[in-house]
């Protein structure tokens, strides 16, 4: 069914005028309201009839995401949770059919096309993406949802860039040419949906005084119905009631804010009123919009893991059931009299039987598109299961001696009965398979090469697209070396080498937005900015407040919508602030939409190598292990600290690069060609050759290596091979440090993380995917710094982070004992 009432009206003035129309729509929302009540109802059924895993739903929140959807136009962004089935299906990107296939985790994008199965049920968003990784160039035609993360309140900071790119586009001049699939004027709103529990999260208080703060076209919608699964508003939040709650952030005559609006969730009329007046003054204002729309219910409870007789009151339970939204909806119908003029007015309808027709209608529809997702679901297993069969078949013809496959076979035909999985059907196949070791036959090579095939291609079905696929994926791109003048001898501070490559680069790549704190005024607190902004402008170069998570959720909503933002988190301590985003949203995007969806944002931020508790230590292996998905660069200067912001504006993976703290002040040459020389991603460099010994490291670490190794060759006569390793995620493509290992057979990593942090994660690129074990002689061996956090001032730093003394030391014994 495609449903698109909200052509009907275009504004409030037209909600009275024709009555054909106004009937046609309420008829058409009634009607989609019992749909979606209809999928909650059977979508739990089959979770608890062993169908699918878990179900959540959006009953009870029908009425006020019809209204919403009246005003969501073309362009716009949603960015919201797992209760939005009604508006989605209401916008037209959500079809009953594709809301099953996903309770199914059916893992066909055909049939699933928010994320092919990998997200669970409710989990709503929609393709920004052709098949090739390039944008779409209709997404202005098209309606939007930016892609649903599970974690409450996480799709919050996205929203700010989301809404903040309509701003941006309005104000950027140029852009309206070179961008115009991305933007009309700016004329987007950006659509946001939150819990009333959620709102205890602090992302929902950073982002609301941020958008506050920014003045961008968001329209907030917090569906509030009483309760966060079992605790009820008293324990989430102070005072009696969200609105009220809020009123701080209330605009008035004097101070900007936010609109802040209160209605009757089951009151539709009122609710289509308020997303009218919220549209108008998000969409031409640029003003924030928070709708608390209250008195909302939840008839089957929070999800298919708990029943809410378990904790909500018998009183509770009955004001649910006697305010249920629908049934109101209902009530209205029968009971409103549309004025025609003074004296006559019309019921929308006669008899109570057309709306039990229109109840009849959507449970057959729903039942029917439930069953077709089903049969193509059951379909897709069985086809694999079937192909098991005939090779079972044809093996037990081959070996008859092994009485023992007929018990598989039989296992194979009860197993799948209720919740067909490819699992099962596997370990079956590949449990034949291994019992069959000593075997040869025809039928068993067959057997090998499809399980291979087969099982290869289903691996890809679950892991592609962590990173682009695309042909900007970064990996992809070349190096380009920095040119300098011959002659030209003059060093200058690594931190000028920086600016004067951003100047470049703001000045090549219109669209490149960079911000964060003190970034804007001041150009950076290493001044790496410096200047910057009086030259390009407050949109494109600004200071944010101090609230990384959002700092980096304007960056993914920004990105999202075609701009190239460079965010600053100011120290890499200030990371973990903003490492839930990054790693539940931004890391997984492209892969939870199996490339449907994008955010090249560039993640800048400085560390290693100060003195202290914060500010001086290196938590590489927790940033890699969170961020899969998101490459990791940590330059040992500011030259391939450059270099890699060049390449990634070429790219279209999101990234987050290291600058060494003690690597501003620190002279290098100037290069010539600012802004194009690249520093390649996921390639090692050698920095120095020798053939005693490989030492492996990255970032600040690098310099005290260098010393290390030029003591042990003047002193010690050894000869040690260095190498940078630039970028963690990814790792060493060519895998050249292999080869190293071939000449020096003796292996010593140099990490300033923690023992076993990012040292293990070198170790085990090197020993497993590298298989450089094989070509070692003594045990490879790794430096890092102590469990605990360095403590402040040079001698704490000397007692806890790898010295140039314990390199020597450690190298002279790898040496002797070998
Ligand atoms: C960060 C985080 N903490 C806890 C949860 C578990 N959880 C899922 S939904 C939910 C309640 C949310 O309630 P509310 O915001 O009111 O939304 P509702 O489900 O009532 O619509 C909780 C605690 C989660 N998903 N994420
Ligand atoms: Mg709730």
């Amino acid at each position: 069914m495609n449903y698109k009432n909200s052509k009907l009206i275009d504004n409030e003035e037209q909600l009275y005028f024709d009555f054909d129309s106004f009937q046609k729509m309420v008829l058409n929302d009634y009607k989609l309201a019992r749909i979606s009540r209809e999928i909650s109802i059977l979508g739990r059924k089959e979770v608890l009839n062993g169908r699918a895993k878990f179900g959540i739903f959006g009953d009870g929140k029908e009425i006020p995401q019809l209204a919403m959807a009246k005003v969501f136009k073309n362009g716009d962004y949603r960015s919201g949770y797992y209760r939005d089935q009604t508006f989605m299906i209401a916008i037209g990107v959500l079809t009953v059919k594709n809301f099953f296939s996903q309770l199914y985790a059916h893992s066909d994008l055909k049939e699933e096309p928010v994320s092919s199965g990998r997200m669970m049920t409710s989990h709503f968003g929609t393709r920004f993406l052709n098949k090739d990784g390039n944008w779409k160039n209709n997404l202005i035609q098209q309606k939007n949802s930016s892609a649903d993360v599970s974690s409450t309140a996480a799709q919050m900071p996205r929203l700010l860039g989301l809404a903040q790119a309509s701003t941006i586009y309005k104000k950027l001049k140029n852009l309206k040419k070179t961008h115009k699939m991305f933007s009309h004027n700016g004329n987007e709103v950006a659509f946001g949906t939150i819990g009333n529990a959620s709102i205890s999260e602090g992302l929902f208080w950073e982002t609301l005084n941020a958008a506050s703060v920014l003045q961008i076209p968001i329209i907030l919608s917090i569906w509030d119905d009483e309760y966060g699964i079992s605790v009820p508003n008293k324990y989430q939040f102070s005072k009696k009631n969200i609105s009220d709650l809020l009123y701080g952030f209330h605009r008035n005559k004097k101070e900007k804010g936010i609109e802040i609006i209160r209605v009757n969730g089951a009151n539709y009329i009122d609710l289509i009123k308020t997303y009218f007046k919220a549209d108008k003054i998000a969409r031409n204002e640029h003003v924030p919009v928070i709708i608390h729309v209250a008195c909302l219910t939840q008839p089957q409870g929070h999800s298919t893991s708990s029943s809410h007789e378990r904790y909500k009151s018998k009183k509770r339970l009955e004001w649910e059931m006697n305010n249920d939204g629908i049934n109101k909806f209902r009530d209205w119908i029968l009971n409103f009299k549309f004025q025609i003029n003074q004296k006559n007015n019309r019921k929308i309808v006669d008899n109570v039987c057309i709306l039990d027709k229109i109840d009849i209608e959507a449970k057959d529809y729903v039942r029917n598109e439930k069953e077709k997702a089903w049969k193509a679901f059951q379909k897709s297993i069985n086809k694999i299961k079937n192909e098991v069969f005939s090779i079972l078949d044809q093996i037990q013809n081959n070996h008859e001696e092994e009485k023992w496959i007929k018990k598989y076979i039989r296992e194979l035909h009860y197993t799948n009965k209720s919740y067909p999985t490819k699992k099962s059907i596997f370990c079956i196949a590949r449990k034949v398979f291994c019992l069959l070791s000593e075997k040869k036959s025809n039928s068993k090579d067959f057997f090998k090469k499809w399980l291979n095939k087969k099982y290869h291609e289903e691996q890809k079905n679950y892991s592609s697209h962590l990173y682009s696929l695309s042909e900007k994926a970064s990996v992809r791109i070349t190096e380009v070396f920095p040119i300098y003048n011959n002659n030209d001898t003059k060093k200058v501070d690594g931190r000028i080498i920086l600016r004067e490559n951003f100047d470049k680069l703001l000045e090549l790549h219109p669209d490149l937005l960079i911000f964060g704190e003190d970034v804007g005024k001041i150009g950076d607190v290493n001044q790496g900015l410096e200047g910057l902004q009086k030259k390009y402008g407050k949109i494109r170069v600004f200071d944010t407040g101090i609230r990384e998570s959002t700092i980096l959720g304007q960056g993914i909503g920004l990105a999202m919508r075609g701009l190239r933002p460079i965010v600053e988190i100011q120290y890499i301590d200030y990371v973990l602030y903003a490492l839930q985003i990054m790693s539940d949203d931004l890391a997984c995007l492209q892969y939870r939409t199996k490339g449907g969806q994008k955010a090249p944002v560039i993640i800048r931020t400085r560390g290693h190598r100060l003195e202290g508790i914060w500010h001086s230590g290196s938590p590489m292996g927790g940033i890699i292990n969170y961020l899969r998905g998101i490459l990791v660069l940590v330059p040992r200067n500011m030259v391939k600290a450059a270099g890699f912001y060049n390449t990634l504006l070429h790219g279209d993976d999101p990234a987050l690069v290291v600058e060494c703290l003690n690597g501003y002040r620190i002279k290098e040459k100037l290069p010539k060609n600012l802004g194009l020389f690249r520093t390649p991603i996921g390639i090692v460099e050698k920095t120095r050759t020798g053939k005693d010994i490989t030492m492996i490291t990255y970032g600040s670490t690098w310099r005290i290596v260098n010393e290390a190794a030029e003591e042990l060759s003047n002193i010690n006569n050894i000869d040690s091979e260095i190498i940078d390793i630039q970028s963690l995620l990814p790792f060493d493509i060519q895998k050249d440090i292999v080869k190293s290992l071939q000449k020096t057979n003796r292996l010593l990593i140099i990490d300033e993380d923690v023992p076993g942090g990012a040292s293990a994660y070198i170790l085990q690129k090197i020993l497993e995917e590298q298989n450089g074990y094989y070509y070692l002689d003594s045990p490879p061996v790794t430096i890092t710094a102590q469990e605990h956090r360095p403590p402040y001032g040079s001698d704490g730093d000397y007692f806890s982070k790898p010295s140039v003394e314990n390199i020597v030391e450690k190298v002279l014994k790898i040496m002797h004992d070998s």
